[in-house]
């Protein structure tokens, strides 16, 4: 069975050169693992087999994938992070000492002369008790989701945390149905349904869909937890507003106290910080966004020219309803650095901060 696979993937590989999972894997390395190695770095794979259109072709399947297959996976790292392959992630909330800020740290968005816009950051987080979604069994799932339905307990009473969580999981006493579902999706509260994901069906994350699934959302809809998509959390902060620092500290301190819960114990490596299932997320899980207008950039309805212009300033585009969908029809999108890995927390809400400036200045140039 690996003997095809090996073969396949060596195929594969002159076809399809952006494949980084693809492009690193070595069949001398993998020839010297276990017959449950070899299993487990297939399973990393498979999505990137299955789907050779892939850019990072792989996902980690348990959390400890990263460190157990590292020949492997610091090659990964290396080439889609752009970083050495010996590399070490340092976590880092702090402002201080980062270069190119206001004195009072104070990151306002109207200062760069742009209104109130939706400001979000998201930090994705694994529990070192189970496996990765990608290597879970329906029962996990369930288990993880009842877990935190006994950790939400703690949250649901508090003034600034408190809400409700709601489930897709069949017979779960929060249970929504689908028309339920479907408005927090248009809210865009809740994730999309992930059987319409090709790369994460492919990689055994969206199985067992919809069991095990839902979403925990405060009273002010400004604080949300995902349970059960790419990563068992995705803990989320949004806010309409100018000011970046509003999120990102109530980022810092929910993700303290939902960390601080007895029982929950996030999943980390001593190299490279906190684990993902995506090697694109690892180190800090963190994604900062903004939605803005960009009208001129996207004058011909696409966003080639805003990607043309958002990457050498270090940020991706997105549409307006997240990755994979187009931009909005007043020519929103969704923008954030790209970097996760290898940069602190810190940096990546102030890079957002400074790159901003930039593209908001050749949109105005496009005129
Ligand atoms: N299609 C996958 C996506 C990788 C990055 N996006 C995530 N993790 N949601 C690929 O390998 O290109």
């Amino acid at each position: 069975m690996s003997e095809d696979a090996v073969a396949r993937i060596e195929g594969l590989k002159a076809e399809w050169p952006n494949n980084i999972g693809l492009q690193c894997f070595e069949a001398a390395y993998f020839v010297t693992l276990s017959e449950d190695g070899k299993a487990r770095l297939l399973n990393c794979l498979n999505s990137g087999i299955e789907n050779p259109d892939s850019e990072m072709g792989c996902y980690a399947c348990q959390p400890s994938d990263y460190d157990d297959f590292k020949p492997f996976f610091s090659k990964v790292l290396a080439r889609y992070h752009k970083v050495s392959e010996d590399t070490r992630h340092v976590n880092n909330w702090s402002l201080d000492g980062i270069e190119g800020l206001p004195a009072d740290g104070v990151l306002d968005l109207a200062r760069l002369g742009l209104p109130a816009l939706s400001m979000r950051v998201r930090a994705g987080r694994n529990l070192k008790e189970f496996p990765l979604p990608g290597s879970m069994t329906k029962d996990d799932r369930i288990g993880l989701e009842n877990k935190m339905m006994a950790a939400f307990e703690k949250l649901i009473a508090r003034p600034d945390y408190g809400g409700r969580y709601h489930s897709l999981t069949p017979g779960n006493p929060c249970f929504i149905d689908d028309a339920a579902y479907q408005e927090l999706v248009d809210q865009h509260i809740m994730f999309k349904n992930m059987d319409n994901d090709r790369y994460l069906t492919a990689a055994g994350i969206a199985a067992d869909w919809p069991y095990g699934r839902g979403c925990y959302v405060s009273a002010d809809k400004g604080f949300i937890i995902w349970v059960g998509e790419e990563d068992h959390l995705r803990i989320m902060c949004m806010q309409r507003g100018t000011v970046l620092n509003d999120v990102f500290d109530r980022l810092k301190s929910a993700l303290d106290l939902v960390e601080g819960i007895e029982g929950l114990e996030f999943a980390y490596s001593d190299d490279y910080g906190a684990v993902t299932s995506c090697p694109t997320n690892l180190g800090t899980g963190m994604r900062a966004s903004l939605h803005i207008q960009l009208p001129n950039l996207t004058s011909d309805g696409t966003d080639k020219r805003a990607k043309a212009i958002a990457k050498p300033l270090g940020l991706s585009v997105r549409g307006a309803g997240g990755e994979h969908t187009p931009i909005g029809e007043d020519g929103t999108v969704d923008i954030s650095p790209s970097a996760r890995f290898c940069i602190t927390e810190a940096e990546i809400v102030a890079s957002l901060y400074k790159a901003i400036a930039l593209l908001v200045e050749e949109e105005n140039k496009a005129a």
